[in-house]
C-alpha cells in the first residue's frame, strides 16, 4: 500500500488527488508540521523535514511533482499525463513544473514571511521581489487560458494538479490576487469529483488526529 506523509491542504493534496484521479488505493499518515522534529518515523523517511514523501514499497521520495511523475509513469498509462507525441505534451511539461518550481517556491518566501519572520522583517525585499515574479509568471497562465481550458489544452492533466495547488495556495495566503480567468479555472479543476474526495480524506485524517 503506498503512503502519502502530507497534511490537510498542503502539497500532499496533489498527491492524493492524482491518486484518486488514477483510482490507485493509498493511505496518508498525517505529519504535524508544528512538532515535526519530534516525529521519527517522518524524520527517518526526510532528513530534509518537508512534506510530502512518498513511501511505496521500497521507493521513498520527496518532491510533489517528481512524486506525481513517478506514480503516472509506475501505474499509467494515465490520460493525466501526455505521451511525447502528443502536442500537448510541451505545455503540459512546462506547466506542471512552474506550478511548483515557478509559482508555488516562489510564494512559499513572502507566506512564511508573514507568520514567521520577526516583526520589523516580513515586509522585506526578498519577499516583494518573489512576488513581483509570481505576478510576472501568471502572464504565463493567464495566456495559456485566454485560449484553452486547462493548461495543457482541451484535456485535464496533472499540470492542473500542480497549478491549481499554487493558485489555491496563494490566494489561500493572501499574497495572490487571482484573474477572473483564473477564478474561473479554479472553479472547473476543483468542482471536479477527484478534488472533492482528496480534499474530504485529507481533512478527515487531519480531523482524526486532532481529536
Ligand atoms: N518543492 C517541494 C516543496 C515542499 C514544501 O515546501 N512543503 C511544505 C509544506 S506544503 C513544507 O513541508 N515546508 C516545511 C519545510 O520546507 O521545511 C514540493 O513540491 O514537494
Amino acid at each position: 500500500m503506498i503512503t502519502v506523509f502530507g497534511g490537510a491542504t498542503s502539497r500532499s493534496l496533489r498527491i492524493v488527488w492524482l491518486m484518486e484521479e488514477m483510482g490507485v488505493p493509498y493511505s496518508i499518515r498525517n505529519v504535524d508540521m508544528l512538532s515535526a522534529d519530534e516525529d521519527a518515523e517522518f524524520l527517518a523517511a526526510n532528513p530534509a523535514g518537508y512534506i510530502p514523501v512518498l513511501r511505496d514499497g521500497d521507493v521513498t521520495m520527496v518532491e510533489s511533482i517528481a512524486i506525481m511523475e513517478y506514480l503516472m509513469a509506475r501505474y499509467g498509462p494515465t490520460p493525466l499525463a501526455p505521451v511525447a507525441s502528443d502536442p500537448a505534451f510541451p505545455p503540459y511539461q512546462q506547466f506542471l513544473h512552474l506550478g511548483e518550481a515557478g509559482l508555488a517556491t516562489l510564494m512559499m518566501v513572502p507566506v512564511v514571511s508573514g507568520f514567521l519572520a520577526p516583526e520589523a522583517e516580513r515586509d522585506n525585499w526578498g519577499g516583494r521581489q518573489a512576488l513581483l515574479w509570481v505576478g510576472n509568471r501568471l502572464k504565463l497562465v493567464d495566456r495559456q487560458l485566454a485560449t484553452s481550458p486547462y493548461m495543457a489544452g482541451e484535456a485535464f492533466t496533472a499540470a492542473d494538479i500542480s497549478m491549481t495547488y499554487a493558485l489555491e495556495f496563494g490566494h489561500r495566503q493572501g499574497v495572490v490576487t487571482l484573474s477572473e480567468a483564473q477564478t474561473a479555472y479554479l472553479a472547473r479543476t476543483m468542482a471536479r469529483d477527484g478534488y472533492r474526495r482528496a480534499l474530504d480524506t485529507s481533512m478527515a485524517v487531519w480531523d482524526a488526529r486532532a481529536r
